[in-house]
């Protein structure tokens, strides 16, 4: 049985400054899964803060809370199969020198602190992040034509 899932994921300040949203999008669309929310927006520092509430008193919090808030950003939901555990592996591990080649990390970013991208780490997590990002009539489901040549019949 297939495992249909969502997950939030933003664009952060850095990857919009550098004119990266579009090859950051289209790295999440070739993998097949697919983009049922979309908004630009600049967040709040109160926002950001319960965002990161779970990194409060390590020492990048102040900078990390900074750097999301600096710019305006991208926030996506992007829904299919172990969607979660697709999207942490095509956006690579939180230090860009660690991340596997061919990961958006890996590929356009080289600091902790500028990896371009947020993406739920648990099921849990991403229920969580998807309500405090989205309104439920910001979400559309919709059916692609030739599903089955991204993810087969059955
Ligand atoms: P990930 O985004 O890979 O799930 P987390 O949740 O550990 O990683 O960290 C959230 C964000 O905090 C990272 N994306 C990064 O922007 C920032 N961050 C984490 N660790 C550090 C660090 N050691 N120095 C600077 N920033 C960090």
């Amino acid at each position: 049985m297939r495992n249909i899932q969502r997950t939030l994921v933003l664009i952060k300040p850095d990857g919009v400054q550098r004119g990266l949203i579009g090859e950051i999008v289209s790295r999440f669309e070739k993998r097949g899964l697919m983009l049922i929310a979309m908004k630009f927006m600049r967040i709040s520092k109160e926002f950001a803060e319960e965002h990161y509430s779970i990194h409060e008193g390590k020492p990048f919090y102040r900078g990390l809370v900074e750097y999301i808030t600096s710019s305006p950003l991208v926030a996506m939901i992007w829904e299919g199969p172990d969607a979660i555990e697709a999207v942490r592996q095509t956006v690579g591990s939180t230090n860009p020198v660690e991340a596997e080649a061919g990961t958006i990390r890996h590929d356009l970013s080289i600091i902790t602190s500028r990896n371009l991208v947020h993406a739920s780490d648990s099921a849990e997590t991403a229920e969580k992040e998807i309500k405090k990002w989205f309104a439920d009539d910001q979400i559309f489901t919709w059916t692609r034509i030739h599903e089955d040549w991204f993810t087969g019949l059955n």
